[in-house]
């Protein structure tokens, strides 16, 4: 067998932590080969819904469960961790404003990030699942010095898979015929969505562009663009609020399934398609050095790596400026609020 991984799982208690740690202990993440020592990281307040949870997790017996232990103490929740998963967060309260959201975060988010800093595992790899993910990841980041920034990642595997389950299910095709497609900016309403560059690729592995393969379904291009902006880029972008409406309560099985697919693929490789990943990023189209907004990424060596060179459309180019103006204005009241 590998040598076991310690995981760290913030907001154990709540309902991704539920629908989380059970795919994590089964192998799924890493797995079955790879031994997991799950860490759960709670406040008093939802410590014994993660105690209650860390008890039906002994009772799977599953093979690849090595350890579980549960605690309030962010420096023991950190010690020596190899991975982070940051699911818990301050949700927006009634009449909260943006600011006062933003510094409850923070005080979560920096104790966190410098809680890694001193004792996490020198390959540590973040994921920040709560919101707001990629300004949460941020504030994570700067208290962190000596964490390489590019390890602080935000979540929107969500988004990514969402767009393609719509793609999948609008052409009829299985979800797994369909690569790089990418989710760019924030994860918020703004994100842009783009399949400018996608492929579909039938069952005796003939690829087709998939403007082309929406274009034979919907009748022509203009029929796709109409889709894309009317009812694709709307559907995918508001989906969270969709499922609340419907469910009754927020995404919580597909957000564990996600951070799940990142981070089995930040660790064992993308396949044959690149997905996205919110990341720190390099000045790579235009977004910001220093922002940590979503990109297509592939995973190399463990790195995430941003894929170079595609030409962005003029639609979704104002999309993306729209977002990473977004992710600039919340990181602009982060720092005139002192918090990073
Ligand atoms: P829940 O309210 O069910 O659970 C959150 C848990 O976090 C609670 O048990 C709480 O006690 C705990 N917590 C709060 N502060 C903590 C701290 N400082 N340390 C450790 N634990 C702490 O929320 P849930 O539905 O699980 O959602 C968690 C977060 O994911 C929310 O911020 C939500 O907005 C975010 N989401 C992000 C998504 C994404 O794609 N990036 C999608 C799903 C989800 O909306």
């Amino acid at each position: 067998a590998n040598t076991p991984m310690t995981i760290t799982v913030t907001g154990a208690g709540g309902q991704i932590g539920y629908a989380l740690l059970f795919r994590i202990a089964s192998g799924a993440m890493l797995g079955i080969g790879t031994p997991v020592r799950l860490r759960l990281l709670e406040i008093p307040a939802g410590l014994n819904a993660a105690e209650g949870t860390a008890l039906e997790l002994q009772d799977c017996a599953f093979p690849t469960l090595a350890s579980i232990d549960v605690t309030t103490d962010v420096s023991a929740g950190f010690e020596g961790t190899n991975i982070a998963l940051l699911v818990g967060a301050r949700p927006r309260g009634p009449g909260m404003e943006r600011g006062d959201l933003l510094q409850a975060n923070r005080a979560i988010f920096a104790p966190q990030g410098a809680a890694i800093n001193a004792g996490a595992a020198d390959d540590v790899k973040v994921l920040v699942v709560g919101n707001p993910a990629n300004t949460n990841a941020l504030i994570a980041s700067a208290h962190a010095p000596d964490v390489p920034a590019e390890r602080f990642t935000a979540m929107t595997r969500l988004d990514h898979n969402r767009a393609l389950a719509q793609l999948a299910m609008t052409l009829r095709v299985p979800v797994s015929a369909i690569s790089n497609v990418t989710v760019w900016g924030n994860h918020s309403a703004t994100q842009a969505p783009d399949i400018a560059h996608g492929i579909v690729t039938d069952s005796r592995g003939v690829p087709q562009a998939l403007p082309e393969a929406l274009a034979g379904v919907l009748g022509g291009p203009g029929a796709v663009a109409e889709w894309l902006g009317g009812t694709f880029i709307p559907r995918v972008a508001k989906r969270g609020a969709e499922i609340i409406e419907v469910r009754g309560s927020s995404s919580a099985a597909s957000a564990a399934a996600a951070a799940v697919d990142h981070m089995h693929d930040w660790v064992l490789g993308t396949g044959s398609s690149w997905t996205s990943v919110a990341r720190v990023s390099d000045g790579s189209y235009g977004v910001e050095a220093g922002l940590i907004s979503s990109f297509p990424v592939r995973s190399n060596n463990q790195a995430w790596e941003i894929e170079q060179g595609l030409e962005v459309s003029p639609a979704v180019r104002a999309r993306i400026d729209r977002s990473v103006q977004e992710l600039r204005d919340e990181r602009d009241m982060v720092r005139s609020l002192g918090l990073v």
